[in-house]
């Protein structure tokens, strides 16, 4: 089982690796410490309170549109955030990952995007919709994905806790997936229905833990029907050339990206940005 050594490297298994690679995700205990996730937590809070500035729609709600008041918001989504507070670049957060990044897919892994998401207490519609990752990005040649799902607070079944379709990563085709409340403009959420003999499974972890999922696995969450919240803190991690091709699209995983420089790349062109 994967572990945090004294020297601060978190050191993954085979069987953790290899259960990443079939399945399309892994359960990783014990990633961050908790006086780590107290350190985090401090900033993340500020975000929350918007003490840290986000333009436009890079501060939303993944479970509505664009136009919905802040004060109703069910998944607070902060999109990029070490770019609005740079402070955060190169955290103890991001250089954990980045060597179990390693680890799983070999050299050449670089983070692509990071993202807050916070699902508000008592909000049963604070949900996300199922969804593969590509979905929403460009297609590059070097597939190699891992994004890290850090649990800020304990995540539950009843909170909204990750939840996902095994192995469907290894399914040839994306499936077909549809704005879930409008079109771009008025939403960034991607959504598919599950098939009939789709497997879910449910992966609640603790605070500090992390999840880890490809960008073809089938995932979402349901609401959270609890007083606390349900926060949430990813790392994106992809090829460095598959990076550098994003950029020179003009995709940068922030919604306040210009949607046309996307023509003619991915499959969802009208409506991409981050998963
Ligand atoms: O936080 C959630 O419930 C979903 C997150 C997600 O879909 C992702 O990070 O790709």
């Amino acid at each position: 089982m994967g572990r945090l050594r004294a020297d601060g490297y978190y050191e993954i298994d085979e069987a953790e690796r290899a259960t990443f690679l079939d399945q399309g995700f892994v359960h990783l205990p014990g990633v961050l410490s908790e006086a780590e996730i107290a350190a985090i937590e401090v900033v993340y809070d500020q975000f929350l309170r918007r003490q840290i500035e986000v333009p436009g729609k890079d501060y939303c709600d993944m479970a509505g549109d664009y136009g919905r008041d802040p004060a109703d918001f069910s998944i607070v989504n902060v999109m990029v955030p070490r770019r609005y507070y740079p402070a955060w670049q190169g955290n103890v957060y991001e250089r954990r990952t980045q060597a179990i990044a390693h680890q799983l897919l070999g050299e050449g892994m670089s983070i692509d995007y990071d993202q807050l998401l916070a699902k508000q207490p008592y909000k049963d519609d604070a949900v996300f919709a199922w969804h593969q990752d590509m979905a929403y990005w460009p297609d590059t040649p070097d597939r190699r994905t891992s994004t890290f799902w850090l649990a800020i607070d304990d995540s539950t079944l009843e909170n909204g806790c990750m939840r996902f379709v095994p192995a469907t990563n290894k399914e040839a085709r994306l499936r077909q997936h549809a704005p879930v409340f409008g079109g771009r403009g008025t939403s960034h959420a991607l959504g598919t229905e599950l098939l009939d003999d789709d497997v879910v499974v449910s992966v609640p972890i603790d605070r500090g833990d992390c999840t880890v999922h490809n960008e073809r696995v089938m995932h979402g969450s349901g609401g959270n029907l609890t007083p606390g919240y349900r926060r949430a803190y990813v790392l994106a991690y992809r090829s460095e050339d598959t990076i550098r091709i994003e950029r020179q699209l003009g995709f940068t995983h922030s919604h306040n990206d210009e949607g046309e420089v996307l023509d003619g790349v991915g499959v969802q062109n009208e409506t991409m940005g981050s998963g």
